[in-house]
């Protein structure tokens, strides 16, 4: 025994330095804020910033005093599935994760169990989702709460003791964090603290302070706002936008919220500085996903076009010196390497199932392999009001492939370089026939070596393989096939459609009624029939 005691305090002390080189890990999210809701964004963009009003003065300091990315995504634009990518490093046909509605499996392999296990104390605050589950897995502490909660005096759940709190949510998780910063002051153990604001997500209820904010601002047209989309069928007819007019009316609480929230990270890197924990504190600031704001007539998220698959990205870590300060990235980088990125930060090997890469070393621009292109997945979830499809892609930083498994004829190719706003689909355009052949391979190579597959645990919704749902095919009769053609149905009702004879029709303006295209007139576009 006497003999090992040496070896023993060696083996101690040892790990004692090493935990005191590690750095700490603040990662911080928001809910439903898009890539380009950051001001030092829409400065970059000049005349093409939709919102060059909006100010986030400290996510702009984190940008100048750190790295920002310009090409960060998430491989599945939802909620919950993108919070349990961030976790496990592994997409969400894998994880557990296909929808909103199921808890995270408690076993999962995490960043965070594997940091806690490496020594790291661990912490969550804040929005967690996963259906209403209260655990938080792989945190020793959480200053959390059920689902989205609600903006004001929502109730937190303390380390497993359900709490209420008087005041606007995410300013009460920016207090929890503060908390347990302090609380680690002199500990000699690194932390990873993970916050996850609720802002923006709707019904958006900004704090006093921000009330105001923005006031009378519009958002500025973007050529997209009218493109239609295919598997909205017949309820995506009737947008227009008078994109003449350049500018259009836009939900400034969701800019407020987002603004507030701007409010409480700079109180955050505040109490970095004042604790001394700045330096040697790698800080990150993303959301869980884009949101579009009109672009393609939709709101929400869930598809596959950029404004939902693009997310803030933004580093600072201090100690790397002025190699990473202000540097901007155009690589590609995805909510699916945050774990090994910690893991790397913390020198933790990751486990081989994890499916992303560190991207440590391009915050000093250390020249590394790196990804060209990345695949999306989508598994079509039971939420109300949603009519999206499943959807596999595959990006490249200059052409998008987006299928919908079972309508091909959805199917849809970009060429982002000369039209960044995805309004021309080149799919059948014979002109691009070259770089179709290439996307549709590079999609196929990608989905295996992914292992795409639809999982058990994916939560479908009513409408799902029933007339009325956008997964749903007419029985082969006769075919019509119409690309967004003008059709009427009686002589009083014409609409513009892309469907086969057969499929449902819902009339939006009243008498609400629901029906099956019978009989049409055609007005323009070709017309192809097809022997059953
Ligand atoms: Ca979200």
């Amino acid at each position: 025994m006497r003999t090992c005691l040496p070896l023993l305090f060696a083996m101690l002390s040892g790990s004692v330095v090493r935990a005191a080189e590690r750095p700490n890990l603040l990662f911080i999210y928001t809910d439903d804020q898009r890539y380009d809701a950051v001001s030092v964004v829409q400065k970059e963009q000049g005349d093409r910033g939709r919102f060059p009003w909006f100010q986030t003065p400290n996510m702009d300091r984190l940008a100048s005093e750190g790295v920002r990315f310009r090409n960060a995504f998430v491989v599945c634009s939802l909620c919950a599935p993108s919070r349990a990518v961030n976790l496990t490093g592994r997409y969400n046909h894998f994880n557990g994760i296909a929808s909103n509605f199921r808890p995270f499996p408690i076993d999962n392999v995490t960043h965070a169990s594997l940091l806690r296990a490496a020594g790291y104390t661990t912490a969550y605050v804040g929005k967690w989702h996963m259906d209403s589950q209260r655990e938080r897995p792989g945190f020793d502490h959480h200053y959390s709460f059920i689902a989205h909660a609600r903006y004001w005096d929502p109730t937190f759940i303390v380390d497993g003791k359900d709490t209420p709190t008087k005041g606007w949510i995410d300013d009460i998780s920016t207090d929890y964090a503060i908390e347990f910063m302090k609380s680690r002051k002199g500990s000699g153990k690194p932390w990873l603290l993970v916050i996850g604001f609720k802002s923006p997500h709707g019904p958006t209820e900004p704090p006093e302070r921000a009330k105001d904010r923005f006031a009378g601002e519009q958002a500025r047209t973007v050529p997209n706002l009218n493109t239609p989309v295919l598997y909205m069928g017949s309820a995506a007819r009737g947008r227009t936008v008078d994109l003449s007019a350049g500018t259009v009316s836009v939900n400034l609480d969701h800019f407020r919220c987002v603004s507030a929230a701007d409010d409480c990270l700079g109180r955050l890197l505040g109490a970095l500085d004042e604790l001394g924990f700045a330096k040697n504190t790698v800080v990150i600031y993303t959301s869980d996903n884009g949101y579009y704001l009109g672009e393609h007539g939709l709101g929400d998220k869930r598809s596959a076009y950029d404004e939902s698959l693009r997310v803030p990205f933004l580093v600072r870590y201090p100690a790397l010196g002025a190699a990473a300060r202000g540097r901007v990235v155009n690589d590609m980088v995805l909510n699916l390497d945050l774990a090994q990125t910690l893991l790397d930060f913390a020198d933790v090997p990751a486990p081989k199932e994890m499916q992303g890469l560190s991207w440590r070393p391009l915050l000093t621009g250390t020249r590394t392999r790196w990804r060209q292109s990345w695949f999306y997945e989508y598994f079509a979830e039971n939420q109300k009001n949603s009519r999206v499809p499943d959807i596999t892609g595959v990006r490249t930083i200059n052409a998008k492939l987006i299928k919908y498994p079972g309508h091909d004829d959805w199917t849809e190719l970009f060429d982002l370089k000369s039209d960044p706003y995805e309004t021309a689909n080149l799919f059948k355009d014979p002109n691009y026939a070259t770089l179709r052949a290439k996307m549709e391979m590079e999609h196929d190579r990608l989905a295996s070596e992914v292992g795409y597959r639809v999982p058990d645990y994916v939560d479908r919704p009513p409408w799902w393989g029933k007339p009325g749902g956008p997964d749903w095919k007419a029985t082969p009769g006769l075919r019509l096939h119409f690309d967004f053609t003008t059709i009427q149905r009686n002589p009083s009702d014409t609409m513009q459609i892309g469907a086969d004879l057969g499929s449902p029709v819902v009339e939006p303006s009243p008498p609400k009624s629901t029906g099956w295209i019978e009989r049409v007139r055609l007005f323009s576009g070709e017309y192809k029939p097809e022997k059953p």
